[in-house]
């Protein structure tokens, strides 16, 4: 295997770090001009989106999904006149047709979410070859709000694991900046189920109002097409609570501007990432044809805000089944209930962080000189093609050593002295030394 990319991070001091707090617009910067470091401490520390743009040119699927390369073939266009890269159906027939895949109908709403169902995959591309056809004989304007559509069905292939379903398949590289991942790193080598997505909308198709699983960054590569996001910084959306706490399921920009919520409008182009900070509700409508690749996750700098949200919805949990507390195994329960409703519960959590936490201590970075970024990296390999560097691991640990000083005063880790208290006490005597 060819030598892995260095993820060369550095002391927090060595960047001149950007005032995000009262940005305007979402700043774009071209992916190769920002180096790993900038990005990590400007923008993922500090919880502010920012969108790559040129990310996605020597990827096999922009250039075999699509027709990016091939100028001569006919581009579609949205009300504008702006042309966009039109999708090549035959080949997506031709190589996923067998693939089973979920789709929602954006159409229909079900408990806070679009009805969701599964088809087969060339069964999907011929729904959609139907719609381009049809809307490219009529003039199909899109309304700011998207659930003013009115067709009788509307259907998004979303939350597709295809990457999980043909390993081998390289049809995208994860950009360096994203690649500090313990969602994934630790899903992936374990067999578990991943949070790596292709998303294929048909023109006005779209995606609630709502923020990431577990409060996880997210970014988003546009393959083909143009997505309009807008995006409230954390705590903007509870503007918009009904008298229950409930947040709407749709938003617009007239919703926004009238109950004076602090917003920003996305447009984003093919071949851009556009990078979700923890906790920023945000709606997404395709406003033409369009394939993207995302990942959620978490990492040094996000994992105390995932913590905190566990921590939340496992009181919300006791606090519903409190009538129960004198059942056998009332614990037990509480965890099943949080995994139900938050998607982890406190053990999922503690595998992870051991994971992350063991594969670190053991990588050959024998602790020599870590209070310096040097260029010595570790000896494992993240996503098949990056390695972190001294200084980046170091950085991991005492993430992790913070994280867990927390975890061992919470009421539920530490009431009972219990098996959970047991493992993170291991855990901080083994990073003792580091
Ligand atoms: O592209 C979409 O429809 C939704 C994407 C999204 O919500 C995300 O990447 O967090
Ligand atoms: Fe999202």
């Amino acid at each position: 295997m060819a030598t892995a990319e260095l993820l060369q991070l550095l002391p927090v001091a060595s960047c001149q770090k950007n005032d995000n707090s009262k940005i305007k617009t979402i700043p774009r910067h071209a992916e190769a001009q920002i180096n790993y470091n900038d990005f990590y401490w400007n923008y993922m520390d500090a919880n502010c989106p920012v969108v790559l743009t040129g990310v996605s040119e020597n990827w096999e699927c922009r250039k075999k999904w699509t027709f990016s390369s091939n100028k001569n073939s006919a581009p579609t266009s949205n009300e504008n006149n702006t042309t966009y890269t039109a999708i090549n159906f035959d080949y997506l027939k031709d190589k996923l047709s067998d693939c089973r895949v979920p789709v929602a109908d954006c159409s229909r709403e079900y408990f806070n979410s679009h009805v969701k169902k599964e088809m087969q995959f060339c069964e999907f591309l011929d729904y959609w070859q139907a719609q381009v056809n049809a809307y490219s004989s009529t003039v199909n304007k899109i309304n700011d709000n998207p659930s003013n559509l009115k067709t009788t069905d509307n259907l998004y292939l979303k939350d597709w694991h295809l990457k999980a379903q043909l390993a081998d398949y390289n049809f995208y590289t994860v950009p360096k900046h994203f690649a500090s991942d313990w969602l994934n790193e630790y899903l992936i080598i374990n067999g578990k189920d991943d949070y790596r997505f292709v998303y294929m909308g048909p023109k006005g198709s779209w995606t609630p109002f709502h923020a990431d699983v577990f409060g996880s960054y997210s970014w988003s590569t546009n393959i083909a097409g143009c997505k309009k996001w807008l995006m409230l910084p954390p705590n903007e959306e509870l503007k918009l609570a009904d008298r229950f706490g409930n947040l709407p399921f749709c938003i617009d920009e007239q919703i926004l501007k009238e109950n004076n919520v602090v917003f920003y409008t996305v447009m984003q182009e093919e071949n851009e990432a556009l990078f979700v900070p923890s906790g920023w509700y945000h709606q997404v409508c395709n406003l033409t044809d369009t394939i993207s690749i995302n990942h959620n996750w978490f990492n040094a700098c996000n994992v105390q805000r995932i913590w905190r949200n566990l921590t939340t919805n496992m009181k919300q949990v006791i606090q519903e089944i409190a009538d129960c507390r004198q059942m056998d195994n009332f614990d037990e329960h509480c965890q099943t209930m949080l995994r139900a409703s938050f998607g982890i519960n406190y053990l999922d959590f503690l595998d992870i962080i051991e994971f992350i936490a063991e594969r670190r201590l053991s990588s050959n970075s024998n602790g020599n000189n870590c209070n310096v970024a040097t260029e010595k990296s570790s000896n494992f390999v993240i996503f098949d093609t990056f390695t972190l560097n001294e200084f980046h691991i170091r950085n991991d640990l005492e993430c992790l050593w913070k994280l867990l000083e927390i975890m061992i005063q919470d009421k539920v880790i530490c009431d009972s002295r219990n098996l959970l208290y047991r493992r993170c006490l291991r855990l901080l005597e083994l990073m003792k030394g580091f």
